[in-house]
């Protein structure tokens, strides 16, 4: 009887080690998420899919498309071979049919990328009208649930919000974005003041968005992911293999400047849209303004402003080394470590 005791109390034991961790665990619900990305003139936006598609992997994201806002003929290939990489080749795409920028990469990496890797796009303006990809994975999503990241340039958000009733939505663009859109996190902007990238590239877009935008606005302005340097810990993983590492090893050897890692700009915007601004960073609510005819801007702190920058909370070295654990994940497709072309 002693020893059925025992056997039973074991047998309780192992039951609630078992079932403890899965009760005390908050159940994670993936963020569903459309990701607009200029990819090509940085190599942060191939470092920002990767942390997407890691977490996608960890169940914390649901990938709803990856859309181009630059009209550069590799950036839709770019990011098809990434999606494909990734195990997720199949995700909605679209590119911007009319005015937008056209600018690839001085490193030339894309074109690194797509003699590599296999890919159904072979350009950009193959890819569906990024609008009309918006207002179709929008339509079919619950309202008030949708996280859109841009790390690239507004205008594919300018265009919808103008967009008018179609065969996917009896809404216009702005009704659409109110109704199904949670939040918008941007890499966009300079805090408390200056002039960035994704916003004098296309300066109207960003004015338009920023005044316009019917839900709440996260910013990660450029002096965050500034002071966020990856790189270093990926190109030297032996075990890991694709493009990301591709991407990171060639431009690294290329730019004196990212001997140290690059900056990480658009992997935080990635990182605070899906997890959220805490604990990595903190923030300050107000309006960011725009100034159209120079694409700079200011900022109104503003305690019932719709907008947030993120500011320093986490010391810098952690969140990237957070952020680079990410980079490293190898993905699940076999076709992360067999690049070929078809
Ligand atoms: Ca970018």
């Amino acid at each position: 009887m002693k020893y059925k005791n025992f056997e039973l109390l074991m047998l309780l034991g192992l039951f609630w080690a078992a079932i403890i961790p899965v009760v005390g665990q908050k159940a994670k619900v993936p963020v569903p998420v459309i990701l607009d990305t200029d990819i090509g003139p940085d190599y942060d936006d191939a470092g920002a899919m990767a942390v997407f598609h890691a977490l996608a992997d960890q169940g914390e994201v649901k990938p709803l498309a990856v859309i181009s806002c630059n009209k550069h003929e590799l950036v839709v290939p770019t990011i098809d071979i990434l999606n494909t990489c990734f195990g997720r080749p199949n995700l909605p795409t679209g590119a911007p049919k009319g005015k937008a920028v056209n600018a690839g990469a001085g490193q030339k990496w894309p074109e690194m990328l797509v003699q590599k890797y296999p890919h159904k796009f072979t350009t950009t303006a193959a890819a569906p009208d990024a609008v009309q990809t918006y207002r179709k994975v929008l339509a079919s999503q619950p309202d008030k649930s949708v996280t859109i990241i841009t790390i690239g340039f507004l205008t594919n958000l300018a265009d919808l919000l103008e967009s008018s009733p179609d065969e996917n939505s009896k809404l216009t663009g702005t009704e659409l974005v109110r109704q199904k859109v949670k939040n918008l996190v941007s890499m966009a902007g300079a805090f408390p003041q200056g002039r960035e990238y994704n916003v004098y590239m296309d300066t109207l877009s960003a004015a338009k968005v920023f005044e316009a935008w019917p839900t709440s606005i996260t910013l990660s302005g450029y002096e965050i992911g500034s002071q966020v340097r990856t790189g270093l810990r990926v190109i030297a993983n032996e075990k890991l293999q694709g493009p990301v590492k591709d991407v990171f090893t060639w431009c690294m050897a290329r730019s004196e400047k990212d001997r140290n890692g690059r900056q990480s700009w658009d992997q935080t915007a990635v990182l605070v849209g899906i997890r959220g601004v805490a604990p990595y960073f903190g923030s300050k609510r107000g309006h960011i303004v725009v100034n159209r005819t120079d694409g700079s801007n200011t900022w109104q702190d503003d305690l019932t402003g719709p907008h947030i920058y993120l500011t320093e909370a986490m010391p810098f070295v952690k969140v990237t080394e957070e952020i680079e654990n990410l980079m490293m994940q190898p993905g699940r497709s076999a076709a992360n470590s067999k690049g070929k072309k078809k």
